[in-house]
């Protein structure tokens, strides 16, 4: 009877040693992340007729309107055939920089036929670049 007594701890005391592992590793990966863009509704490769809406989605911070710099806040871009921004640099205005400073969530864009590169650029409110918030997909228009 005592050894089974102990047996019982023993599978006790294992679960907990596992139920312990699980959550610490769940904590790091939370940790881990990093805030995010992406594109909502349209995929990598995607096929389109224009004009079509763009929906920008954002994880880890907060969307507002420019004007003001505020901690883990900011508003998107959209770079047309044109890369992701260093973290910091100021995005320019141009045909291939749309911001969105109004803190927009959706844009329509109206692109003519053929193939391009649609970047999300995520900037804090005096148009800096937060750098790898950024996504980029290719799509044709038709
Ligand atoms: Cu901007």
């Amino acid at each position: 009877m005592k050894t089974l007594n102990n047996i019982k701890l023993l599978i006790l005391l294992f679960a907990i040693v596992i139920s312990a592992c699980q959550s610490s590793t769940n904590t790091n990966q939370k940790a881990a992340t990093e805030p995010s863009v992406f594109f909502k509704n349209i995929q990598n490769g995607a096929i389109l007729s224009s004009p079509f809406i763009v929906e920008m989605g954002v994880d880890g911070m907060e969307v507002e309107p420019s004007g003001k710099i505020n901690t883990n806040k900011g508003h998107h871009h959209i770079i047309i055939n044109k890369t992701c921004m260093e973290d910091g640099e100021i995005i320019p205005v141009d045909n291939q920089h749309i911001h969105y400073g109004g803190g927009q969530k959706e844009a329509q864009l109206d692109l003519e036929p053929g193939n391009y590169s649609l970047t999300l650029q995520f900037a804090n409110g005096m148009h800096q670049s937060y750098g790898e918030m950024c996504k980029t997909i290719n799509v044709t228009i038709r």
